[in-house]
């Protein structure tokens, strides 16, 4: 028998026998020596946490600098999301589309059921009820995560809203199914590991026909806490395409003007693209009265509600932001959300038992211990913390939350606002024509590489509306489902593009960006408000330079704004050869649409230059 703890939470809950019936039979498979029910309680956290570092694998740092807070270093094979390991496994290949892996169903069940036998053995099996919402919202959707990690257990109470509570609001046959396992240590070799981990073999794999995921070999954050990436998203993404709804890589953010009023938008950026620290903006001393809140800073749920405007929740409850490059310039706010209460992975930890990263100080503490547990050697020209070092932090200890972050009503989007990093052709910002040249261009929309792992560095990678590793169908039906989605909207979001990377000829910057991103903001919501006015452009409507708040920011002058603004023929004819070769990897689900959009594009790079600052042909 196996030995259980916690069992009584499932009382008077209409999916006990479900939810009974579907651990009984992963126990049986993964045969683990005990069943905890997690509760979520303060005290279940503060006992695994203590657990955690009796293992060894975290390390409690100083609770007068960090408190309640803690560091682990993970294993160095398991420090980042697996794409070439993450499988939409439809029925049909033609469902999971050409940018993902797909594997047959029942093929990739007998795999892991391989890999999953006895793979909890001597170990406990962690049963996590949690919610992707606010608790009660008809937007929320439910899920029960099986793991034999307490890492991911005290990273989903961060994460999620988990535990005793959520029990009584899961409806029956409506929960996720996921199930998580790091592998068996012994089999996997490493008996005496504080980050047990299969270094060699891991499987994320989505059935979505049967809301499940089963999660093997890692414990790192976007394979292992299954709420974010696979639930919110990769499986959101199909449930919202049935439901009619949306499951978006994006942030949501409030606006409040002097005046008092509030507009909200949601905002898609590729990674490296400063996603966080744009949720937390903090506009300069000179923008006093307009402040920015932070409902999300990585999903939302989008809903249409009944006055035709749409609606959008964060399922998550924290940020699991990276670590590099956060400082008290970048983003004051997250320095703030993480000051307790908070999990470290992978950073660097200093001599009186604190945290560092790269870019967190301009001066670099002596006396580092590195990200692999190792005295760091400054001149190694290895970075003491990983690149992708982590900080997991409750939602509510952001010093700028929005007051509706948790309301089961989800907060009014009035504008989406899709960026990528360009060095060249892309203006600062625009605004789209309508819905469906919105569409083109959130599908089209590129980022060049800024870390050289990912190949050529410099490369435009195009990353349709970010969701390129977490669309969790085919991106020919995804994109169609977007335009469906506009049809029958009569208070449809406004989109834009925004560039905060663009260059001059000698690789400099021309944007200051961060606070300063405060002045294309104000624009973007003057425009929602029917109070900005612009000009035409090919990609559409554009600020002058009057049309833009310039106070305290007088050095750019309007040179320099057009330099930034201006698009120009050549790289314009070269952004658009980019389409095509998008077009053709999804050709035969291309919305028509798109070959008629990309023909207006080009046809109008050759109309009226001098009116928006394009240059006249030599
Ligand atoms: O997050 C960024 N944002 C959005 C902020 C709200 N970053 C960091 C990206 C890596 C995650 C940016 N980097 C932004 C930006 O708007 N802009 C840039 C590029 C840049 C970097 C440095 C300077 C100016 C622009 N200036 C100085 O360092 C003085
Ligand atoms: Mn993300």
């Amino acid at each position: 028998m196996i030995q259980q703890s916690n069992t009584f939470i499932l009382e008077n809950t209409q999916v006990k026998d479900e939810v009974v019936n579907w651990v009984n039979e992963v126990a049986a498979l993964c045969q683990p020596k005990s069943i905890h029910w997690v509760d979520g309680s303060q005290k279940e956290y503060d006992g695994l946490c203590q657990y955690l570092v009796k293992k060894g694998t975290f390390i409690p740092l100083n609770p007068e600098k960090r408190p309640n807070s803690f560091a682990c270093f993970s294993d160095p094979s398991d420090v980042a999301r697996v794409e070439d390991k993450t499988f939409i496994c439809s029925r049909r290949k033609e469902d999971a589309g050409p940018t993902n892996n797909w594997m047959d169903p029942k093929e990739m069940k007998k795999v892991l059921n391989s890999h999953l036998e006895g793979s909890m053995k001597g170990r406990t099996l962690y049963v996590i009820p949690f919610c992707m919402g606010p608790l009660g919202s008809s937007y929320s959707r439910y899920g029960v995560q099986i793991t034999d990690s307490e890492y991911v257990v005290v990273n989903m109470r961060i994460m999620t809203r988990m535990g005793e509570n959520v029990l009584p609001y899961i409806p029956k046959k409506e929960f996720v199914k996921c199930l998580h396992s790091v592998g068996d240590p012994v089999q996997t070799g490493k008996p005496e590991s504080v980050w047990p981990c299969n270094p060699e073999v891991k499987y994320i794999s989505h059935f979505p026909e049967d809301r499940m995921i089963i999660s093997y070999g890692s414990g790192y954050g976007g394979n292992a806490l299954m709420g974010k990436k696979c639930f919110a998203l990769r499986i959101g993404s199909v449930m919202g395409r049935e439901e009619g709804w949306l499951a978006e890589h994006m942030l949501i953010m409030g606006v409040e003007s002097p005046d008092k009023q509030k507009t909200y938008v949601a905002a898609a950026f590729p990674s490296a693209c400063g996603k966080t620290n744009f949720a937390m903006l903090i506009p300069p001393k000179e923008f006093n009265g307009w402040k920015i809140t932070t409902v999300g800073d990585d999903i939302a749920w989008i809903h249409k509600a009944g006055d035709g405007h749409l609606f959008a929740i964060n399922p998550e409850a924290g940020y699991f932001g990276v670590a590099p490059g956060t400082n008290y310039k970048t983003n004051p706010n997250a320095m703030e959300s993480i000051k307790s209460n908070t999990i470290f992975t992978n950073v660097a930890i200093t001599k009186d038992k604190d945290v560092w990263w790269e870019g967190m100080t301009e001066e670099i503490p002596e006396g580092l211990t590195d990200w692999h547990g190792q005295p760091w050697d400054p001149t190694s020209g290895k970075p003491a913390a990983h690149a992708n070092s982590r900080f997991t932090a409750p939602a509510y200890q952001n010093p700028a939350v929005d007051c509706k972050w948790d309301d089961p009503k989800g907060v009014q989007i009035d504008g989406f606002i899709f960026g990528g990093r360009r060095s060249t052709g892309v203006p600062l910002v625009y605004q789209s024509f309508n819905w469906n040249f919105g569409v083109y261009l959130a599908t089209t929309m590129g980022s060049e590489t800024t870390a050289a792992a990912f190949g050529e560095v410099g490369k435009v990678r195009r990353d349709p509306f970010a969701m390129l590793p977490f669309m969790g169908y085919h991106i020919g039906d995804y994109v169609n489902n977007w335009l469906q989605f506009g049809r029958n909207l009569p208070n449809a979001p406004r989109i834009f593009g925004v560039n905060w990377f663009r260059k001059d000829e000698n690789g400099k910057f021309l944007w200051p960006g961060f606070g300063d991103n405060i002045r294309v903001l104000i624009w973007i919501v003057q425009r929602l408000r029917g109070q900005a006015s612009s000009v035409e452009s090919p990609l559409g409507w554009m600020p002058r330079y009057e049309d833009l708040d310039w106070t305290g920011l007088e050095s750019f002058t309007k040179q320099d704004f057009e330099k930034i603004m201006t698009i120009e023929r050549e790289p314009g004819k070269q952004e658009l050869l980019g389409h095509e070769e998008l077009f053709e990897r999804m050709y035969d689900k291309l919305p028509k649409e798109f070959f008629f959009m990309r023909e207006l594009l080009l046809s109008a790079l050759w109309r009226s230059p001098e009116k928006w600052g394009l240059q006249p042909e030599l």
